[in-house]
């Protein structure tokens, strides 16, 4: 996919009247008219740096997949081809639309069998930053789930676009050549001191990685992303890592936040480093007054090293990309809300995180109110219409980005500060920190709760709700 999507690239695409651009789109056989979306899952080579080439799944051939342009309410067929020997899962993330095509097996959802065609309809819902990614557990196989380049956009544009910038650039990180660990992530900004723990137990595997990517190429091997002085450049970032919480930042600019998981925020607020838990996406215009060539990357240096970047660089410039080590300010949430308390809920259910230390050799095992998911257990009832309260409340020293399916959630409460208005459908909880969010369910059917970190979602962090 190309970094590039120019607004003329899209309008001429809506012309063609499904509002719908998907490069390399395959038809679905001689008898049937073509879907308007075709998503063909296969193996692929990606070349992610000048001779090292990584062997995964994939989605039409490229990684990430190519990007899906839907308009909002406009019901699109769609097709997906499974070419591997695996049943696979299509989620479609962020979009209200009904369980049987969401793509999560707890909601029941339509599987693409192994070398298995699947057709249904959905109605693109709501507008924004939205993606596709695969949903399948590969528990201990580092070669499937997440891990593998199984991900694309999806960009629903609104009925109505009141967007102004020059020039929209599309970006997803995502880490490659995973490998059991026992190093833990070390936060930056420590939150108040963990509990006595009784359990000594040490920790269990954490996964790390060799390659890092923006777009399927590491720091200098893809195309830079080429602006002009003067430009506002629009910039849809997505966190399409299987484990990893990230930081991007451009030296000499700032990111003008304007929308979160594709949801247009209360305040629009400029900083400097974005962060992004797993699945997370930021919306940031960035005005060009700084001419040069760049590096827009990750301020860890050693994975920014090991390929989290990408160069941007100024028509008519030239040389070695700069980077300067960006200020250490925390990302907050509530920046862009509003600085008042939300409406009172009909129901508050907390939601305590706990870990069971796996040992070493061992997997931890993650638990929601001291439970891990068990399928056999009935999901919990929610009403449509309803005001939900969920409190997260992580009890461990982990960071956890949780989502929510087919809903979007208010932030009300972030660390003991109240906030309103910005709507999202995964939160980073950090260690023993707490997040309270209000959900509306919208819609019918199952709908599945859990951390989007894949070895934590495989090991127990999950939650069914059923919305009646
Ligand atoms: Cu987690």
């Amino acid at each position: 996919m190309s970094a590039q999507a120019t607004r003329r690239s899209f309008l001429s695409g809506a012309a063609l009247g499904t509002g719908l651009l998907l490069a390399g789109c395959r038809r679905s056989g001689p008898s049937e008219t073509p879907a308007d979306v075709t998503l063909r899952i296969g193996n692929v080579l990606a070349d992610i740096a000048k001779d090292h080439t990584i062997s995964t799944i994939g989605y039409n051939g490229s990684v990430p997949g190519p990007l899906i342009r839907l308009r909002e309410g406009v019901p699109v067929t769609v097709d997906l081809f499974n070419d591997t020997d695996a049943p696979e899962l299509v989620h479609w993330h962020g979009q209200i639309i009904p369980a049987e095509v969401d793509g999560a097996e707890e909601e029941r959802s339509l599987p693409v069998a192994a070398h298995g065609h699947l057709r249904y309809r959905l109605t693109p819902s709501p507008s924004g930053a939205r993606f596709v990614h695969t949903h399948v557990m590969p528990m201990a196989d580092l070669a499937r789930g997440t891990y593998t380049g199984q991900f694309a956009f999806v960009h629903i544009e609104p009925k109505s676009n009141p967007g102004r910038y020059d020039q929209e650039i599309f970006l997803a990180t995502h880490e490659w050549e995973p490998f059991y660990t026992t190093a833990e992530e070390e936060e930056e900004e420590p939150g108040p001191p963990p509990p006595q723990k009784k359990d000594e137990t040490p920790n269990g595997w954490e996964i790390g990685y060799q390659r890092f990517t923006i777009n399927g190429k590491c720091l200098g091997h893809g195309e830079p992303v080429g602006v002009k002085e003067g430009q506002r450049v629009l910039f849809h970032i997505l966190n399409a890592s299987a484990t990893e919480n990230i930081k991007l930042a451009l030296p000499g600019h700032r990111f003008q936040v304007v929308a979160l998981d594709g949801n247009p925020v209360p305040h629009p607020a400029p900083v400097d480093v974005l962060e992004l838990g797993t699945a997370e996406r930021v919306d940031a215009i960035v005005e060009m007054r700084n001419p040069g060539v760049w590096i827009l990357g990750t301020p860890k240096n050693d994975d920014r090293s090991n390929g989290m970047g990408i160069v941007v660089e100024y028509a008519n410039k030239s040389g070695t990309p700069r980077w300067i080590a960006p200020p250490k300010t925390p990302w907050d949430y509530t920046m862009f809300g509003e600085s008042r308390a939300a409406p009172n809920p009909d129901e508050t259910i907390p939601l305590v995180f706990g870990k069971i230390n796996g040992g070493t050799g061992g997997f931890n095992r993650w638990t929601i109110n001291g439970k891990s998911y068990d399928a056999k257990d009935e999901p919990r009832l929610l009403h449509k219409g309803q005001r939900y309260r969920l409190i997260f409340d992580n009890q461990t020293d982990d960071a956890h980005p949780v989502h929510l399916h087919r809903n979007s959630f208010e932030l009300t409460n972030v660390w003991g500060k109240p906030t309103a208005g910005v709507m999202k459908d995964v939160v980073l909880v950090k260690g023993f920190r707490k997040i309270a969010v209000d959900v509306t369910p919208a819609m019918d059917g199952l709908t599945l709760f859990h951390c989007h970190q894949q070895l934590h979602m495989d090991y127990g962090f999950k939650l069914l709700f059923n919305v009646v």
